[in-house]
């Protein structure tokens, strides 16, 4: 008996993004649902995906990355109410990865920040409803802020390819932004962001795109300047980015971790930014009893982490692996996951309980790629 792969159904809830016409022109063949909204997952296959990623340029349709606005006189304060990463020194033109924490110090997110002046920023977020924990804190603080999501849908650009299309399509000077800085591009007469960021090792850019009437121009504007690049629809690449460590927050990072948990000590400047409402339970936890880690599985693996994989030593169970993918270029199954602490070395031998039966899984002592072409 063959069965049909189950469709997603469409309702106005499931957000469309101002490129879902191209991406399914493009022959998107997956999707998941982020912060309410379609995310692309595959188009022609994982593995061809992940080749072309690291070979040539893709344009990556992220609107689901969706800001958070907050503007007013304490809005650096609402932001530094709720990270640990110290924002006194943040320069104007600057992005920042921030772990975000509650009062107990749980991660509530991991978004990209960026400072759009100094009473002005966008939390670019990963999968959460922290719109709301905005509002809550300015509501109950009584703080002077504005709280919204603008309409403002990233796309990204992603690739060793990158840097020559976007020199193409708009000049020299936006090639020369620093890594995680920004600069604005005018399209279609409307002023938009332009980062040297993205949920990659390949190198790149994202245009936090300015309301919805130009996606479909900017898109295809790309498409024809990058032709002989070989430019392509993509999606964050699984393999990708399980060889980079970048981690996917609600997977491999929960409320369960704290950020030390998560291995995002250097973002944790508990010496300086104390009002960071996590910051008391933070002093007391900078020692983790559990750690996320690299992991390398044994075989040949094909399934996606649907559900956690139990991880276990001998006959105790130590913890799960949250992401796992075969990875061509490593002829290994690389993998992500989190470990109590006293099985954390690099080397553990662990036993891992796929769907596919019992497989050796070793803990690595670091990510397959780090920064590949980052500057
Ligand atoms: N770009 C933007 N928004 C995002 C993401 C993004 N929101 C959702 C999600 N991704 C947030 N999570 C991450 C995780 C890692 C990184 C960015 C966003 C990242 N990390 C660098 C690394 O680990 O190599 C370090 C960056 C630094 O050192 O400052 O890039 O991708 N707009």
């Amino acid at each position: 008996m063959t069965v049909k792969a189950p469709t997603l159904t469409g309702s106005p809830r499931l957000r469309r993004t101002p490129f879902s016409r191209r991406v399914e022109a493009a022959g998107v063949q997956g999707y998941t649902v982020y912060n309410h909204m379609l995310l692309p997952s595959v188009f022609r296959s994982l593995e061809e995906d992940y080749a072309h990623l690291k070979s040539a340029v893709q344009v990556w349709d992220v609107a689901c990355e969706r800001q958070v606005e907050i503007a007013g006189s304490d809005a650096r304060r609402l932001v530094q109410m709720t990270t640990p990463r110290d924002l006194s020194k943040m320069a104007d033109d600057q992005c920042y990865y921030i772990p975000m924490v509650d009062t107990c110090g749980a991660m509530l997110n991991d978004p990209v920040l960026n400072k759009l002046a100094a009473d002005r920023f966008w939390v670019s977020l990963a999968d959460g409803d922290m719109l709301y924990y905005y509002m809550g804190i300015a509501g109950g603080q009584g703080l002077d802020v504005q709280v919204f999501e603008p309409d403002v849908s990233p796309l990204a650009i992603q690739g060793p390819r990158a840097d020559e299309l976007v020199r193409r399509v708009f000049g020299q000077a936006i090639v020369e932004t620093r890594f995680f800085r920004y600069k604005t591009v005018t399209f279609g007469g409307k002023e938009m962001v332009i980062a040297r960021s993205g949920w990659s090792l390949q190198g790149g850019f994202e245009i936090y795109v300015d309301g919805t009437e130009h996606g479909e121009a900017l898109w295809d504007t790309l498409f024809e300047a990058g032709e002989d690049l070989d430019v392509r629809a993509g999606c964050p690449n699984a393999i990708e980015r399980i060889e980079g460590g970048l981690m996917s927050y609600g997977s491999d990072v929960t409320r369960a971790h704290t950020p030390f948990a998560a291995g995002l000590d250097k973002y944790c400047d508990l010496d300086t930014a104390t009002e960071c409402l996590g910051h008391a339970a933070l002093l007391g936890k900078r020692d983790p009893d559990k750690r996320v880690r690299p992991l390398e599985i044994e075989g040949r693996g094909q399934q996606s982490v649907a559900q956690y994989w139990p991880l276990a030593s001998g006959a105790s169970l130590i913890g799960h692996v949250s992401s796992a993918a075969y990875s061509p270029d490593f002829q290994t199954n690389v993998a992500i996951g989190t470990v109590n602490a006293d099985h954390s070395e690099p080397g553990t031998e662990l036993q891992v309980h796929t769907p596919e039966g019992v497989r050796a899984a070793c803990v690595m002592s670091e990510f397959w790629i780090r920064h590949a072409s980052r500057r």
